[in-house]
């Protein structure tokens, strides 16, 4: 299979994230995709190459136009305040829930950050935008080899995407490459696609992309939003809306589950993309569900993502694999690259 992967995603680099009052190291760091590149090249698993540049048009199918606006001015706009921002992370601290109006765009840069954004976890630092333009050349780049016949593919991009909506970054998300590379596999002609996020946490800015259509299909297994992070969406009783209505699929597991009962949601989510007649899977591959994930809470071990890749593999769709997280940074490369093994067997 397969890797396409641009060394510019380090430019991403936060440095501090809020957690409860405290300002602590990102979890979020480019050693991560290291360990997977290096991983990859050990088992000789595929060729590893930088994607051709997708241009604006793929990723404005998925991501409004004044969020795009706004992510690619923002750090200069950020250093404009004050040049000593230039030495730290630009982190919103006021949000318009609710009764506040989203549709002014405000002249302030930070009403804007915190318009555009839903948590304060997500530092945009000088090279975000750089690095997520090119993690999105790499998931168009899968989703065109898929078109191409190929059987699989994977896009090793950070910062990861799948709690990134149309018009909002949040969960260390900035642009939803799954629902970029989705939106390719459409576009390219696909008639029927499905998005499977298997990452601990629960993809709402995929399924908030998907949610009134009937074309894209949005299965996820993930940590409880009843306790679990992103904790406003995620339930089992959100099946779409409209020409949407019954193609989303959140299987919601307690923290703490092990890998028998998380086999079996997998199974049940492959089994309602097949009734769904997808042409081709969108994998987000998040291995945060591992035993060791410094920010989950289920019980993976390493070995049990060769089963994973397994259990894809019988689904027989052409997959797209796209990076998501996984922060147990000297396992990740391990964990993820077992799933991809797995699928090649
Ligand atoms: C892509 C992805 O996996 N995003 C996850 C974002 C989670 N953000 C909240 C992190 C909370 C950090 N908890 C620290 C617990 C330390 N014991
Ligand atoms: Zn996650």
């Amino acid at each position: 299979m397969i890797t396409f992967h641009n060394d510019l995603h380090a430019l991403h680099h936060g440095k501090l994230e809020m957690f409860r009052g405290a300002m602590v190291p990102c979890f979020e760091v480019p050693a991560r995709v290291d360990h997977v590149l290096a991983e990859l090249r050990a088992r000789a698993l595929g060729p590893v190459q930088a994607p051709p540049a997708c241009g604006d048009d793929p990723i404005a199918r998925v991501h409004a136009r004044r969020y795009l606006d706004f992510l690619a001015g923002a750090w200069d706009e950020w250093v404009a305040l004050d040049p000593a921002n230039a030495s730290r992370d630009a982190i919103p601290s006021c949000w318009p829930i609710r009764t506040f109006r989203s549709d002014v765009l405000p002249a302030s840069f930070p009403a804007r950050l915190g318009l555009f954004s839903f948590d304060a976890g997500s530092p945009l630092t000088a090279g975000t935008w750089t690095a997520a333009r090119k993690g999105a050349d790499c998931a168009v780049a899968a989703a065109q080899r898929l078109l191409a016949g190929d059987r699989a593919a994977f896009a090793l991009t950070r910062p990861p995407g799948h709690h990134a909506g149309a018009d909002f970054f949040g969960g260390y998300c900035f642009l939803n490459n799954a629902a970029i590379a989705a939106q390719a596999l459409r576009d390219g002609g696909l008639d029927r696609v499905a998005v499977l996020d298997i990452d601990y946490h629960h993809g709402n800015g995929t399924q908030s992309i998907f949610y009134g259509r009937g074309d894209v299909f949005f299965a996820s297994v993930h940590g409880d939003p009843r306790t679990e992070y992103p904790f406003y969406l995620g339930h089992a009783d959100e099946r779409g809306l409209g020409d949407g209505a019954g193609c989303n699929l959140n299987l919601p597991l307690a923290r703490g589950t092990g890998f028998d009962s998380w086999r079996s949601a997998l199974a049940q989510a492959l089994q309602a993309i097949r009734a769904f007649g997808a042409q081709a899977l969108v994998l987000s591959l998040g291995v945060d569900t591992f035993e060791g994930d410094p920010i989950s809470g289920f019980r993976l071990a390493s070995p049990d993502y060769l089963r994973v890749g397994e259990d894809l593999a019988a689904a027989g769709l052409p997959t797209a694999f796209v990076f998501e997280g996984g922060y147990a940074v000297a396992e990740v490369g391990i964990n993820a690259v077992n799933v991809l093994d797995g699928f090649c067997q």
